[in-house]
């Protein structure tokens, strides 16, 4: 399989002017016809146009009304080529596609017997024979007939400007997208479903028709949904002056869904998960990540849609920069400082691991086989660190200059991640022609900082210098790596008082690969407090003591440092630990451990959300990255003592700390409610591993007394974890109260699938044959298979057992949902950092994998990295 390369771009031969679609919709054989009006390219001279089209039954092809023979055009796999087209004509092709037997959720699907489309990045191919590449952008007119008692609702992208009812018990409604959008932008849904409607007034005073359509059963969820909707519209005009360009503004809940939404232009798809709302069913992170995708959904018409991608190389253009404005609005919303913390701890626990592995790409890749593949951590999550690096470069007002020198520029049109990068230089007189780098080069940079005092000079330096770790070779982007710019946010702060010493807090640049940068007229060597808000994606490498990181867990005025500073103590620790047991240490708790922990508890100038981060131990993946050889056995016991003691130490402080919690009262969903929730499940927590009948009553209480779903899902999974009677009424009770209800249902698979217990593996292969395990569904499959995966300690289970668990998954489903496989497989890639058994079990079920007949090309490319 050939890969594509972004060496290879090149502009089409032919534009599309306009383009008419027609659907005459049925389960196994809807009939799409395309009339597409095609104009040649002057600077691509050429008569010949290859369209993209897969899995498509072709029924006949028309140039200006005149039907082609089968010698007139060549038909392959991928596409057809038509030759000697006149410089301009309109091609008409009608094919047959098959909604019900369409399993990839790519292109058009039934989910819950209603039609629903999805072509980012190449679904579009799987609807018609396209030009299916996103610089190629049109307007869009589509007509669809359906049957009025199964689709009684019909939408697609833009106006509604015509329906009317047909014979034979069918309608017709026909809707027009006044705005030019490339195909992975097209959106199709029909069936039966509800709406619940609202309103948004526009700065400009334009009226806004806001539309959440679900299954009827579903109507009484969507109200956080849509109010997220109107806080992100309100956000985007108050921040960057982006105002919504239509009358309405609808979105889609669908249970059948790959990604976690979908931005098309007007009519948004979303899985339902983020969609679905009641406190009774979701939890308060459910409601934070509705608020956030609906957020960042929107803010797609503008980074994305207004504006979109000339290639999909060029992905992380739209999806960086809109993870950081969907990041920078939940941090309006909530707290900055924990919405940061959240932040890097995805970032460190996922992006991190991706950045270090056979997938290691640059954000902007440079080779793909299947586009799907590099929806990934680094394009995402890696993209938002650098937009947020220029945001911290330039301030936010220098930051807005440069978006609206973007949209001045380059509104409606489809462009490059370089287009970025000049309007924020330009707007701002300043020269990011190095900042190229962190588009082009793989891998995670490490920045080694030291430090030195000279009392004599009263001065204070730090060197900062910067280096690219090794990675598996072969990799793009991963040779001949040159150092970046790195802004450093640094604060400096008295070793005595701890007080910051306010003249020397500020951002230094790292452009070169090592560079002092002194500090004068101090009367004592300080503590420095540095990469504060983790102002650069990289990893900190500095030799710290732990009094000093205790200190720092003290008295830093950065929070992000604060918390960073315990994470990086106890990791230290927890290391040690782990490593000390495979020497038969016995394990013990350090006492500066327990003391610094001990006054997080009692410091009440945190709000509780802060605190609740600052009481949790770093997660086991987070740790194995820190070891030479993950150890994931010795990790967790070392883990769970470390838990135990702390609990122990602590019991009576913890104890009344829960109860202080606990006495608030009704459910209440507002910000203060909600971040002392998230402590009392912590401190929860850490109660749980105490053996004692009280402690597992109090768990068990909090399941059954529980008028919320936080407090309900996180009583059960501490109970999951463990071997008492508790443990099986609850999961029993929780099945029955909610068995109708998919999403809430994937929790109780998913608490199951993430247990500690010793006999995880039994109970998810057990699961796999539970009725209402269904592979089709992508957020079943990934709350079972996928979240066992994620459990570290039993997915790398020392007989294997794990890994040949998820190869049978990816087995069974890959030729059905090639995207969703791929995203499984991928548990695999970090299989070299282990010990040498598990590093050949896993390979063995790599081979397995490589060598299964007809295997997809998304599984293909990452078991090939993989295993290079
Ligand atoms: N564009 C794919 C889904 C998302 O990132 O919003
Ligand atoms: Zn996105």
């Amino acid at each position: 399989i050939q890969p594509v390369l972004r060496s290879d771009y090149r502009p089409p031969t032919y534009w599309i002017e306009n383009v008419e679609l027609e659907f005459d919709l049925d389960p196994r054989e809807t009939l799409v016809t395309a009339r597409i009006a095609v104009r040649r390219n002057s600077q691509q001279p050429s008569d010949t146009l290859d369209l993209a089209g897969e899995n498509l039954k072709l029924q006949s092809v028309a140039i200006d009304g005149k039907r082609l023979d089968g010698d007139q055009y060549q038909l392959r796999d991928d596409g057809m080529t038509l030759l000697n087209l006149p410089e301009s004509c309109q091609i008409e092709t009608k094919v047959l596609v098959s909604p019900l037997t369409n399993k990839s959720l790519s292109g058009l699907y039934q989910t819950s017997g209603n039609y629903c489309t999805q072509c980012e990045a190449v679904g579009f191919r799987r609807i018609t024979y396209f030009l299916d590449r996103p610089d190629v952008m049109t307007t869009y007119r589509v007509t669809i007939r359906g049957d009025k008692k199964t689709c009684p609702v019909m939408l697609s992208n833009g106006n509604r400007i015509a329906a009317k009812d047909l014979d034979d018990g069918r309608h017709e409604v026909v809707w027009e997208d006044p705005f030019p959008k490339p195909s992975y932008l097209f959106a199709l849904v029909a069936g039966n479903l509800k709406c619940h409607r609202g309103t948004f007034t526009t700065r400009s005073g334009r009226d806004v028709a806001l539309e959440i359509w679900v299954e009827p059963q579903n109507i009484d969820k969507c109200e956080h949904a849509l109010v997220s909707l109107q806080k992100s519209m309100k956000w985007d005009e108050d921040v960057f002056g982006l105002e919504y360009d239509l009358d309405i503004y609808m979105i889609v809940a669908v249970n059948d869904f790959n990604m976690g939404a979908m931005e098309n232009k007007g009519l948004n798809v979303f899985n339902s998960k983020y969609v679905l709302a009641l406190p009774d069913t979701a939890t308060d992170e459910d409601y934070m990540l509705i608020e956030a995708v609906i957020a960042h959904e929107y803010f797609h018409n503008w980074t994305g849609n207004r504006v979109t991608c000339r290639d999909w190389f060029q992905l992380t253009l739209k999806e960086g920069l809109t993870v950081f404005r969907d990041q920078q609005f939940t941090a309006d919303q909530t707290s900055a400082a924990v919405k940061r913390i959240d932040d890097v701890s995805g970032l460190r626990a996922g992006q991190f691991v991706e950045d270090s592995g056979p997938m290691a790409h640059p954000i902007r890749p440079e080779s793909y086989i299947s586009m799907d593949n590099f929806y990934t951590a680094t394009v995402y999550r890696k993209g938002a660190e650098i937009i947020r690096m220029y945001h911290t470069i330039l301030g936010a007002e220098g930051f807005r200059r440069g978006m609206d020198l973007y949209f001045q520029r380059h509104d409606n049109s489809a462009v490059t991640c370089d287009d970025f990068r000049a309007a924020m230089a330009d707007a701002n007189n300043i020269n990011f022609d190095r900042f190229d780098r962190w588009y082009s080069q793989a891998g995670t940079p490490e920045l080694t900082v030291t430090e030195s005092w000279d009392a004599a000079k009263s001065e204070y330096a730090l060197t900062m210098t910067q280096s690219y770790p090794t990675l598996p070779g072969g990799n793009p982007g991963t040779e001949d790596r040159n150092p970046v710019p790195l802004p450093v946010r640094v604060g400096l702060l008295d070793a005595e008082s701890g007080e910051e010493i306010e003249q020397h807090s500020g951002v230094v640049m790292l452009d070169t690969e090592t560079e002092t940068f002194t500090f004068s007229g101090l009367s004592a060597k300080p503590i420095a407090s540095v990469l504060r808000g983790f102002s650069a994606p990289v990893r900190l490498r500095m030799q710290r003591d732990n009094e000093e990181l205790a200190f720092l867990m003290a008295n830093d005025n950065d929070p992000f440092n604060r918390w960073d500073a315990g994470q990086t103590l106890a990791t230290k620790l927890l290391i040690d630990a782990a490593n000390g047991l495979a020497d038969g240490r016995a394990l013990e708790l350090s006492e500066q451990f327990r003391d610094a922990f001990g006054r997080v508890l009692s410091d009440n100038s945190f709000d509780e959300a802060f605190k609740a981060l600052a009481l949790t131990l770093p997660r086991e993946s987070v740790l194995g990255q820190e070891m030479d050889v993950i150890d994931p056995d010795s990790l967790h016991t070392a883990r769970q003592f470390y838990r135990r003691r702390l609990a122990e130490c602590f019991q009576s402080e913890l104890t009344s700390l829960y109860n202080e919690l606990a006495a608030d009262g009704a459910y209440k969903n507002d910000q203060k409610s909600i971040n002392r929730r998230r402590l009392k499940n912590v401190v929860l927590a850490y109660l749980s591993v105490l053996d004692v009948p009280a402690c597992i009553s109090r768990v068990s209480n909090q399941f059954h007394q529980a008028d919320n779903m936080t407090d309900k899902q996180a009583a059960l999974s501490l109970l999951a974890n463990l071997d008492v009677p508790e443990r099986d009424a609850a999961l029993a009770a929780f099945y029955d109260q909610y068995k109708t209800d998919p999403l809430v249902i994937d929790k109780w698979y998913a608490v199951q699938a993430l247990s500690s217990r010793p006999d995880t593996i039994e109970h998810v292969k057990q699961l796999t044959s539970h009725p209402d395990f269904s592979v089709d569904n992508p957020n079943r499959v990934r709350s079972l298979i996928g979240a066992f995966t994620q459990n570290q300690v039993r997915f790398h289970q020392a007989d294997g057992a794990g890994y040949k668990l998820l190869a049978d998954y990816v087995l069974e489903i890959e030729s059905a949902n090639p995207q969703l496989a791929a995203r499984l497989v991928a548990a695999f890639n970090s299989y070299r950092r282990f010990d040498e058994s598990r590093q050949t079990q896993m390979q063995d079920e790599l081979k397995r994998i490589a060598e299964h007949p007809g295997l997809c090309k998304d599984v293909h490319e990452i078991v090939q990295r993989a295993l290079h």
